[in-house]
This record gives C-alpha cells, structure tokens and sequence, in this order.
C-alpha cells in the first residue's frame, strides 16, 4: 500500500461545548471550511487538538466525525498517543476501523529504549502506517542523539515524521532514507520543504490555511523565492500569535471567523476581554499585508 499522504494539514483545533464535550456540528462546519482552502487533509487529536486531555471516548467521536466529512481524496491522520500505551493501541485499531489513512502518536515518557520498544509495539500492533513525532522541546529525553530517532524510522510500518524541531539536517538525512517528513514549526516551512520535507502539519495552519497552501504550491515549483517571501510574512503572523497565550489566541480567532470552538479541556484562557481585542486588532491587520502578498 502506497498511499500519498503529502501536503499541507492543520493540526486541527478539536471544538468543545460550554460543557467540554466534543463538539460535531462544529467540527464539520470547520473541516468544511478548510477544505475549501483546498488542504490535503488534517492531523487530529494531537498537541494543538488536545488528544491527551480528551476522553478516549471523545478522541472516537473526533476520528469518526471528521472520518465521515472528509472527502474521499483528502487524508486523515490520527494521533493515538495516551497516556497508557494499551489505549493508544486500542485508538490505533479504531482509526483504521474508520478509515484513517495513517496514526501518529507522542513518544511515552522514559529513554530511548523505552521509546525504541513502544513505537515497535505501535507499528506491529497498527493496520495503518506510523508517523513518529519527533518534537525534542517537549519530548527532550525521547531520542538521546539523532542515531536513535533513524532507528525508529527504519522500524517495518514507520513511514514517516512530524518533525518539530529546527534541525534541518537531520530532517534532510531522514528524507533520504525514505521518509515521509512534514515539517512541524510553522515559522520554519519554508525552510522545511526545501530539505526536502514532503509537506507539514501545522497549529496556525487552522487561521491562515491559504498562506501555507501558496508556500507549499511555491515550493513544489521550485520558486524559493516565492517561498521565502510568503514565509516571512506568514511569520510576522505567529510572532504576533506567540505574544498571547496560543491555543486560546487559535480559538478567538476561529471564533471571529464565525468558527467557534469553546473552551480548551486544559481551561487556559486569554486573560481579559481588553486581550482578545488587542490580538483580534493586530491580528487583522498584520493578515491584511499578508493577503496582499499571498495573491499568486
Ligand atoms: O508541531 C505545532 N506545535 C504545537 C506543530 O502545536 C505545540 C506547531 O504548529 C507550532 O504550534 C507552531 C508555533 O510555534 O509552529
């Protein structure tokens, strides 16, 4: 089985109700509404989609919902990862039961042995094929030098990584051993596609869809140029994003465009009305600019 999964998907932002229950109706008219930006497919229930917070029953619905409004040529990826490893295999087997195209998960605590036996396990126990996540800033003991995170990747059924991290090199030398690679921090695409990455999964892509689409488009042209440019704008972007606390900055945004996700299940919030309109104002226009440019 070869299916290609490259391209560019938001990390999606899993709507919740007053209440913090998963959140359907929503979750459509936001799948519905990126699809339109014409993304390749979407990355559910992982750091952005708060799958480790979610009930496991939440995190089913999640997958079905989207597994059911998803057109039949755009993709899927499921992050299983939980805290008890016997869950993140039970979502494995639910993913592929609803027609997932591939699962993804978090590596567990502990060493690289630890981590070395729990992604065998996964890709053993998986129906789909495995991306492993590499992202050292919240994972710093998963891999203890590169040599251990290419040792997972020549595991049977790893066919990639959702790389966060800057190395580019050692994203490259992955890449060259077969690896399906999409590129992890937002701010650094660009940069990503150019070693070579085959696409990216990205928090910010749920704002600004269109933007990563023409850098991807730009890219796959061999317009570097091109690339460059629009990665420096979208940039300008997510430092504003940084400036506020960022899930809860995702979401207000969202909601302003109509989209509204609720709450987050980890209860952070922006801290005042005053903030939300600060970040709703800077946020229109440091995009105005960026609309401009992005017209291909
Ligand atoms: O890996 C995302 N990471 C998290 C993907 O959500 C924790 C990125 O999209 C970053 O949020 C983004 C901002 O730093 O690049």
């Amino acid at each position: 089985m070869n299916i290609d999964l490259r391209g560019i998907y938001p990390a999606f932002l899993t709507p919740l109700t007053s209440d913090r229950k998963f959140n359907p109706a929503v979750a459509e008219r936001m799948i519905d509404h990126l699809l339109q930006s014409g993304i390749h497919g979407t990355y559910v229930a992982g750091t952005t989609g708060e799958g480790l917070l979610l009930p496991a029953e939440e995190r089913r619905l999640l997958v079905e919902t989207l597994a059911h409004s998803l057109p039949k040529d755009k993709k899927l990826i499921v992050h299983v990862g939980a805290s008890q490893k016997q869950d993140a295999f039970k979502l494995a087997e639910h993913a592929a039961r609803h027609g997932a195209h591939a699962i993804s998960s978090l590596p567990p605590k502990g060493d690289s042995s630890t981590v070395m036996s729990y992604y065998s396990e996964l890709a053993a126990i998986s129906p789909l094929p495995l991306i492993v996540y590499y992202f050292p800033k919240i994972a710093p003991h998963a891999f203890a030098e590169p040599e251990k995170l290419i040792d997972v990747c020549d595991l049977p059924n790893v066919l990639g990584v959702k790389f966060t991290d800057f190395n580019f090199y050692l994203l490259q030398r992955l890449v060259k051993r077969g690896k399906l690679v999409f590129n992890g921090y937002d701010e650094a695409l660009a940069a990503g596609l150019l070693m070579g990455a085959q696409g990216g999964i990205g928090s910010t892509y749920n704002v600004m869809p269109e933007v990563y689409l023409s850098i991807y488009r730009a890219a796959a042209q061999g317009d570097w140029n091109q690339a460059r440019r629009l990665q420096i704008g979208v940039n300008d972007v997510i430092e504003t994003l940084l400036k506020y606390p960022f899930f809860p900055a995702l979401r207000a945004i969202m909601q302003k465009k109509g989209l509204d996700c609720g709450p987050l299940m980890s209860g952070e919030q922006l801290p005042s009305d005053a903030s939300r309109q600060q970040l709703l104002t800077e946020f229109e226009q440091v995009t105005q600019r960026l609309q401009s440019e992005s017209r291909d």
